[in-house]
């Protein structure tokens, strides 16, 4: 297929209306540069924003003098946290019901903290003006390390927070701690592991940005940010400005990839908007590179100690696993209010387990606030990555293929919906098949065979298995919310008199192709062509409320929304073509598009002609209003579950212990496939990411705080010259309470693919002795681990 990829299996369903491999409908406007970001907007009198950030991880804020960049000629505004203090506005919630500096008062807490901010007639001038502010800092000790961070010595960061008198965030626990101890002592093997997930970053290729633009006439106030989730985001910014909600629009333009990095509100948006309402003028905000990295949203950073008991022939009793959360400065997660550590419950994988058990502490570091879902439905990634690790560990420990191990455990189709140890209710799965065909793609036997003989004359080669459930698609509202809005989304549909669409969703895709496949869902259930159905999105003026696009939740949800909402207009289309065609409901046959009489050929109408009927002279029947037209509000009756089976092949160079992916073999199940060639596209992101996880990726700080990973020259993200041609193939286990049966995929691959790499490096490196090793496996962390072990036969 495209891009030189093999593709196993080629959907051949080119329908005309419906799912299918369609061409993007966005792509004309990106592939020609007309895509139409943040920073491409230009305002008359407009004004730049730059924001003056700390150098140190830790310290107390003495003073800050501004009068020398307050001098400067093209300088309007300068603003410290004192100035916010005044206003109220100093501190903002977290979307975990945490509190956050927009500009520090007190202390900084991280390297990079915000501390004061210019706006300039130009970029530059701000930029220049922030280096004549001068600030006074008492330095403290910083709090780096986890481990240490809870020690009775250790300085308390947060003591802006009544009371706090230790780096403490939380405690948190699931499953049966008795029922699983109980099962470790009677089984016969237990394997444990430590393991670490290095804090990353989702480093999208746009960073966050914002244009504020507040109109003191019509007292409303317009908002064009970087963001996945424009009404939620509105919501807040109602409670904190104290602004009425109608007042404030939110738009979310096209947005270069989010990755989780644009859940989190930024002390920067807010930077803008105080900005424009102070000086009256629009005030664009749009940070660096370096920023980016340093100050915005990361994910993972778990240590985390993996158990696992089985029996002697490879029955998999239990797992269980001790967790020691990082959280940084400020509890900046974004997840369900319900969950402070996501979906973490899941690590129980896609295994059909006696019993499981989790304990967890997060902390406060003197680190960047976040903890976000980077290409992750809020820490599922951890959660695969610890079991999928752990069962290879037992693998090993019982000199088990590792497929093999797999497909004795798995949770099988007949136990469907399962109720996981954890709680989790895993609405639909097939597994065995999905590794049978990862297995007979990759060639998996012969590949075997091939790594006994490179064995011999001396070669490391490494083939990696994993295997993923996801849950994805948050959530019913019952049990879903965050900071108390509900996980529910709306959508509306309008179809005009000659039969084109609009169709309005809350969520906002950021590359996903959401203008595409959403017009594919309604154009499967009416008929219309996806070309004549509009997608409106990502802006709240004209869209209905929704919480927005992350945790793969906008076709779970969404993608529902928008197949009953074109469902609510068929029901009334086909009352008005009953009407038309003079016979009673009961007579008409639905086929795509048409309502046909049933037995009569030639007695039909077009969804086209009904359209133009509901607006057109002429009676309708009794009881039915002009238009057609309906909005609906889904709240989802529970998770998606997708699962995928990977298997990856590691080259190792004796002589460099550089890590090579050779190929790479993902067959995912996403239940009905809407658009095979966009889910593709979002599998070989997503194994990309993986690649950069596994191999390359890291935020590191030194014992001071410091973070040595600002810049895309210290963190390595991945290119297509560091992936293999991906191999991708699929089953199909539709979701039962879907309305089209889809599951989300987005996040899938960067999910499952970490451990079938760092389970084909541990593979590899196994003559060595060796039976793990942690994420980024660099050349020297590679080489760390083969020097001084025994060489292999
Ligand atoms: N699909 C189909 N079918 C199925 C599923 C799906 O077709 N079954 C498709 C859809 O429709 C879209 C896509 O695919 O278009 C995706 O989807 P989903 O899964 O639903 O998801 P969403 O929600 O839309 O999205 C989200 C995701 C996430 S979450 C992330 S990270 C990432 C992904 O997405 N990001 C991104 N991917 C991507 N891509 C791009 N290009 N960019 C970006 O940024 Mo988070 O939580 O935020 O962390």
């Amino acid at each position: 297929a495209a891009n030189g990829h093999r593709t196993a299996f080629v959907d051949n369903d080119r329908k005309p209306a419906g799912h299918g491999r369609m061409l993007r409908k966005e792509d004309p406007r990106f592939v020609r540069g007309r895509g139409r970001y943040v920073d491409d907007l230009q305002l008359p009198g407009m004004l730049h924003l730059a924001i003056l950030r700390s150098p140190l991880a830790h310290a107390r804020v003495l003073s800050v003098d501004t009068a020398l960049a307050e001098a400067h000629p093209k300088v309007r505004l300068v603003v410290t946290g004192a100035m916010l203090a005044e206003k109220g506005l100093a501190w903002m919630p977290t979307l975990s019901n945490d509190v956050q500096a927009v500009l520090a008062t007190d202390k900084v807490r991280f390297q990079g903290q915000e501390v004061a901010f210019v706006v300039a007639e130009d970029r530059y001038a701000a930029r220049d003006a922030l280096e004549l502010i001068d600030v006074e800092y008492e330095p403290l000790d910083p709090v780096i390390d986890v481990r240490t961070a809870l020690s009775p010595e250790a300085p308390v960061i947060r003591d802006d927070l009544e009371g706090k008198s230790d780096n403490h965030v939380f405690d948190w626990e699931t499953g049966d701690a008795a029922a699983t101890e109980e099962v470790f002592r009677r089984a016969d093997v237990v394997v444990s592991q430590d393991i670490v997930y290095p804090r990353v970053h989702p480093a999208p290729m746009e960073t966050c940005g914002a244009v504020a633009d507040y109109d003191a006439v019509d007292g409303k106030l317009t908002l064009w940010s970087t963001t996945q989730a424009p009404h939620a985001h509105r919501t807040l910014y109602a409670i904190v400005a104290g602004l009425p909600e109608h007042k404030i629009r939110v738009v979310s333009p096209d947005i270069g990839g989010g990755f989780g990095n644009k859940v989190p509100i930024y002390p920067g948006y807010v930077c803008a908007i105080v900005a424009s309402l102070l000086t009256g003028k629009p005030v664009k905000w749009v940070e660096d590179r370096a920023e980016n990295l340093i100050s915005t949203g990361f994910a993972r950073d778990y240590i985390m100690r993996g158990e696992i008991a089985a029996t002697r022939e490879g029955r998999i009793l239990a797992v269980r696993t001790n967790v020691l959360a990082d959280h940084g400065a400020f509890n900046g997660v974004a997840a369900p209010t319900k969950y402070p550590a996501g979906f973490f419950g899941v690590f129980t994988g896609s295994y059909d387990l006696e019993a499981a058990y989790c304990k967890m502490t997060a902390v406060y570091t003197n680190k960047a606030p976040g903890g976000v879902a980077y290409a992750c439905s809020f820490r599922i990634t951890e959660a695969v990555y610890l079991v999928e690790r752990i069962v290879d560990c037992l693998a090993a420990e019982l000199r088990m293929d590792p497929i093999e191990l797999r497909m004795r455990n798995f949770i099988r189709p007949e136990q469907f919906p399962y109720r996981t140890k954890t709680g989790w209710v895993y609405d639909s799965g097939n597994y065995a098949p999905t590794m049978e065909l990862a297995k007979r793609l990759a060639g998996y036997d012969e590949l075997r065979a091939e790594q006994a003989r490179r064995r011999a004359r001396g070669e490391i080669m490494g083939i990696g298995v994993s295997f993923y459930t996801e849950a994805v698609g948050a959530g019913p509202r019952k049990d879903m919310d965050i900071l108390g809005l509900g996980m529910a989304d709306g959508c509306e549909l309008r179809v005009h008199p000659t039969g084109k669409a609009v169709v309005r969703l809350s969520v906002q895709s950021q590359g996903q192709g959401h203008e595409t496949t959403f017009a594919q869902i309604v154009a499967e259930e009416l008929g219309i062509p996806p070309q004549d159905i509009e997608v409106v999105h990502g802006d709240t003026d004209q869209t209905p409320f929704g919480l927005g696009t992350y945790g793969s939740r906008s076709t779970p949800v969404s993608g529902a929304a928008a197949a009953l909402v074109a469902r609510k207009v068929r029901d009334k289309a086909r009352l008005i073509a009953s009407g038309m065609l003079e016979v009673s409901v009961a007579d008409l046959e639905w086929e795509k598009g048409t309502f046909r009489v049933a037995g009569d050929p030639d007695a039909f109408v077009t969804i086209q002609d009904i359209a133009m009927r509901a607006h057109g002279a002429g009676d309708l029947p009794e009881g039915v209003e002009g238009g057609l037209e309906a909005q609906i509000c889904y709240n989802p009756e529970n998770l998606t579950y997708p699962h995928g089976a990977y298997i990856c092949v590691v080259d190792i160079d004796p002589g460099t212990a550089k890590v090579t992916v050779r190929r790479f073999v993902a067959v995912d199940d996403c239940g009905t496939r809407i658009n095979p060639m966009i889910i593709e596209g979002q599998v070989h992101g997503g194994l990309t990411d993986g690649v950069g996880m596994a191999l390359m990726e890291m935020i590191a700080f030194d014992e001071d705080g410091n973070c040595l990973s600002g810049s895309l020259m210290d963190y390595l993200i991945p290119t297509a010259l560091e992936v293999p041609d991906w191999e991708t193939g699929f089953t199909v286990t539709p979701s039962p309470h879907h309305p089209i049966g889809a599951k989300g995929v987005g996040e899938s691959a960067t999910v499952g693919s970490p451990p079938a790499i760092v389970n084909a490096v541990v593979d590899a490196l196994s003559p060595f002795g060796i039976r793990h090793a942690d994420m980024p496996l660099t050349p020297s962390r590679v080489w760390e681990a083969m020097r001084g072990q025994p060489v292999p036969p």
